[in-house]
């Protein structure tokens, strides 16, 4: 299995003006390692598309590339893996089905971390942190719940929903792998700009 990057995780979305490949562009050339493509509406054929434009590009510039929810276009494009949640396939007959790749898990308490990594998870993804206008029926999990994610996580953990750059640091001090950003990155002027800060301050 590869090393999963640290610090700033992307999300596509074509909520804010850019096509899932522009945003996935953009966070590439600010520099951010790996890219999650999510999509939640397109047809099958269409993302199929999407995800092998996103992947090539990922590749050009050594990122690793995730699709979200969908393990059928995760194994078409050829991904490097595909992020689940809690109602999409079991993470042991994803692990069978595409074997050797990053499986990573959405969790918003203890037992589903524990579980996720019993079963083999790579990553878990631990949200929504603070409430987002991009995931509205999200559960807000908060601070305290991250920690005690933290306390039993053995796998990274990338902390998810509602982060930006005045909470980053709160989120840092959790010692978490890194963090999934969409909102915070993608509807500003300039997305780039925006991702570079991100990672500066992360790395800081
Ligand atoms: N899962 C939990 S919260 C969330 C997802 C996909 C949305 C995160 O978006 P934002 O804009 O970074 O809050
Ligand atoms: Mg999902």
């Amino acid at each position: 299995m590869v090393n999963l990057p640290k610090g700033i995780y992307g999300i596509t979305s074509r909520d804010f003006g850019h096509t899932h490949l522009e945003s996935a562009n953009m966070l590439l050339e600010a520099g951010v390692k790996i890219i999650q493509y999510r999509e939640k509406n397109a047809s099958t054929r269409k993302m199929l598309q999407e995800a092998i434009e996103i992947r090539s590009a990922c590749e050009s510039y050594g990122a690793l590339f995730i699709v979200n929810d969908r393990l059928d276009v995760a194994i078409a494009s050829d991904a490097d893996g595909v992020h689940l949640g809690q109602d999409d396939m079991p993470i042991d007959i994803a692990k069978k089905i595409f074997p050797g790749k990053i499986i990573g898990i959405s969790v918003s308490n203890e037992m589903e971390a524990l579980e996720a990594q019993e079963k083999g998870a790579d990553y878990s993804g631990a949200g929504s942190i603070f409430p987002t206008g991009t995931k509205k029926d999200s559960e807000i999990i908060g601070i305290r719940t991250l920690e005690e994610i933290m306390r039993i996580s053995r796998i990274p953990v990338y902390a998810i929903g509602g982060i930006n750059i005045d909470n980053l640091e709160e989120i840092k001090e959790c010692k978490v792998h890194g963090v999934a950003i969409i909102s915070a990155i993608l509807n500003t002027v300039d997305p780039v700009e925006t991702a570079n800060k991100f990672i500066r301050r992360w790395e800081s």
